[in-house]
């Protein structure tokens, strides 16, 4: 089966938005993936106790056709081979971050893995970008609109556009 699935993008280390990019020409490059859409490039404040550089954020909307563990192995696949350090903190800056947020209607906790991201619901830079995709989303696990979290967020997570992304950008070439 394919599912809607929505991968967040982060990098608040080296050039972020081109490390964005980069992520997504590699996403596309898997033949189980099918794209769908993309969000904008967003400048976000860092949510995290560690003081850090701001992140650029985006979203995109694939279709996946394996099972979730698969697009997760291929996901760390992907932020290992862009330099991605593991140091075993929580929310250190990082080079590039691909997080499944969204996969279909799933609700899954396990040790690896919990679907939706455990943390969609209360972080405005990952919420945005997806909404500006499909401004109708249900959040599975609360069964509610994912729109109807965003009221409820701190104004300190700030989240600005920084610009749309072109199908060229992220064309393979
Ligand atoms: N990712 C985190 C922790 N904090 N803050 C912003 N603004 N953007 C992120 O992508 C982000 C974060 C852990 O993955
Ligand atoms: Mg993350
Ligand atoms: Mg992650």
């Amino acid at each position: 089966m394919k599912d809607r699935v929505f991968i967040g993008i982060g990098s608040n280390v080296g050039d972020s938005e081109g490390n964005c990019i980069i992520s997504i020409k590699e996403l596309r490059k898997d033949g189980r993936l099918a794209f769908r859409g993309v969000s904008s490039l967003y400048r976000t404040s860092p949510v995290s106790s560690i003081p850090q550089d701001d992140f650029v954020n985006c979203a995109v909307f694939v279709s996946w056709a394996g099972s979730p563990l698969s697009l997760l192995e291929f996901l760390m696949g992907i932020e290992n081979r862009m330099g991605r350090v593991r140091d075993g903190k929580k929310d250190s800056p990082r080079v590039i971050d691909l997080d499944i947020l969204l996969f279909g209607n799933l609700v899954l906790q396990e040790h690896s893995l919990t679907i939706p991201h455990a943390e969609l619901h209360k972080r405005r830079f990952a919420m945005v970008p997806c909404l500006e995709i499909d401004p109708q989303i249900i959040h599975p696990g609360f069964r509610r609109p994912l729109a109807t979290f965003l009221s409820k967020i701190a104004d300190q997570q700030s989240v600005e556009l920084i610009r749309k992304i072109n199908m060229d950008e992220i064309e393979l070439s």
